[in-house]
């Protein structure tokens, strides 16, 4: 299904001018002419501003060092007290940031506010960890000891962030590590800095309102140099980032050759297995987000379905009979429930995955079309795909960041898994079944290989409290909920001698 026609560049940049300035950004900004923020709604651009080369990003990165030095020992629930007034700014301004998600990576209302939503969800999270970041007390091996460990602040924080989740990972990353003490220097998509620009503003907002150290936050733009050098910085112990398997592939090597950290969310190639049990209409609903959902452009997508031979053409024909329903289109229309790829290339890239497909033996049986090119010539709208495969082909095996859901058939469980462990991915999966026994061996030790393992749920749209990440070519990181805070602190173990004797561990005898 197709809207007519989409909103105009001039009307999108008034309505982008209006959140930037009610959010608190200064419009001098868009001086400069090295980066161009631009709408994947019609591909047009919306203003330029300047790029930070690597000499600001050094001058980032010792502004946040400094920071750090106060920061570390302001302690954790008043640092507390900045992400909870952020997180309120962050409520009050929660139409102004979706519009600004929509205009920049094209999301769909819904989704552009659930997108906020989780960035006041990681607040709320990130506000009572500030009183949680626990260190645990051990029996010591000797009389008159005490054995413990404390969590203290790591450093300044290299946020690398992607376009398609342009504030959220950004937020995950951020709440945490500034309750964690740290210092942030963040360099998000080159594709995405008004988003940026409107959160560092309420950021800054709240630090300024909360009495913190100025610099605790930084905000760099650039492209792919001013990571690089974000990256190869000595003083940043910690680089969290997210994006492609290929650019993780560059940042691991150099981060470990100076014995910095790092945490990365890289890509997924999403599967789902559905069993004759499961209910369809669950199943097919669920599918048709996770697929379809954000354009195909999240890394939790779905990308492959591993169907029980006995339902899988039943399964196929009511995912097509649902795809020909989508409502595909300007993303600020409220019916619109699938927006445009982010742009040319992705297009381009899609084209390919699908031609391919073919070649190694797929049918295609719904969509791959381009859409509304009359209305948006340089917007990008796709009709979103599904073909059928005779196996899991090369094609199927790589990551497409776009609308194509491959679907495949087993015979038996083992076979599924089998299929679904066999790519070099390894973020989110599901099962869909109404038998207790496979979705337990599902979830189990030889189960699915992923680090989101869901049941009659989606690959995608995992809430903020679990841990989330992956592992294998996914880069085996974990942020958000539960204790990935771990990551952005360092361990100390202290063992605290009260007898007043020297008693050596390992019943070790050094007397003279
Ligand atoms: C991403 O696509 O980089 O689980 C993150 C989800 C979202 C986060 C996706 N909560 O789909």
């Amino acid at each position: 299904m197709l809207a007519a026609a989409v909103s105009s560049t001039d009307g999108i940049r008034t309505r982008a001018k209006t959140a930037l300035t009610r959010c608190g950004v200064d419009l001098a900004v868009f001086k400069g002419d090295a980066i161009t923020a631009r709408t994947p709604i019609t591909g047009g651009d919306l203003f330029a501003l300047r790029a930070d080369g690597p000499e600001a990003v050094d001058r980032a990165v010792e502004a946040a060092q400094a920071a750090f030095h106060d920061w570390r020992t302001t302690p954790a629930p008043l640092r507390g007290a900045l992400i909870k007034r952020f997180g309120e700014l962050l409520g009050e301004h929660q139409q102004y940031l979706a519009d600004l998600v929509t205009v920049e990576a094209g999301k769909i209302r819904s989704e552009a506010l659930g997108e906020v939503q989780e960035m006041i969800d990681i607040c709320d999270f990130a506000v009572g960890l500030s009183r949680q970041l626990y260190g645990r007390t051990m029996p010591s091996e000797r009389p008159g000891h005490r054995l413990m460990e404390t969590w203290h602040p790591l450093g300044v924080v290299g946020v690398i962030s992607a376009f398609n989740f342009p504030v959220a990972v950004w937020a995950w990353n951020t709440a945490v590590a500034l309750v964690c003490g740290d210092a942030v220097v963040w360099k998000p998509s080159e594709l995405t800095p008004l988003t940026a620009l409107a959160c560092t503003a309420l950021l800054d907002r709240a630090i300024a309102e909360t009495g913190v150290p100025a610099g605790v936050h930084q905000l760099v733009l650039g492209a792919a140099e001013a990571g690089a050098r974000l990256v190869d910085s000595p003083r940043v112990p910690l680089i969290s980032a997210t994006g492609s398997t290929r650019m993780g592939r560059e940042v691991a090597p150099r981060v470990a050759a100076r014995f910095g950290r790092s945490i990365l969310e890289l890509g997924g190639n999403n599967a789902a297995v559905v069993t004759p049990s499961a209910d369809l209409d669950l199943t097919v609903n669920a599918a048709v987000f996770a697929a379809a959902g954000t354009a195909g452009q999240r890394c939790t997508t779905l990308r492959r379905l591993i169907v029980h031979e006995s339902i899988a053409d039943t399964v196929v024909e009511r995912l097509v009979r649902a795809y020909g329903q989508l409502p595909i289109g300007d993303p600020f229309q409220d019916s619109t429930l699938v927006g445009p790829l982010v742009n040319e290339a992705a297009h381009t890239r899609m084209r390919e995955s699908l031609d391919r497909a073919v070649a190694e033996g797929g049918t295609l049986c719904a969509g791959g079309e381009r859409q509304l090119a009359e209305a948006a010539p340089d917007g990008y709208y796709v009709q979103p795909a599904i073909v059928r495969m005779p196996a899991q082909t090369a094609v199927v095996r790589e990551e497409t960041f776009a609308p194509i859901l491959y679907v495949l058939t087993y015979r038996d469980l083992d076979e599924a898994i089998r299929l679904h462990n066999d790519v070099p991915q390894g973020l989110s999966s599901g099962i869909f079944t109404a038998d207790q026994s496979e979705a337990e061996r599902f979830l189990a030790a030889d189960g699915a290989d992923c680090g989101i393992v869901n049941v009659n749920i989606g690959t995608s749209g995992a809430e903020i409290g679990g841990a989330f990440g992956g592992e294998k070519e996914t880069g085996g990181g974990r942020e958000s909920g539960s204790d990935s805070w771990r990551a952005y602190m360092r361990r100390a173990t202290n063992t605290v001698n009260y007898s007043g004797q020297v008693t050596l561990a390992q019943g070790v005898n050094f007397s003279q």
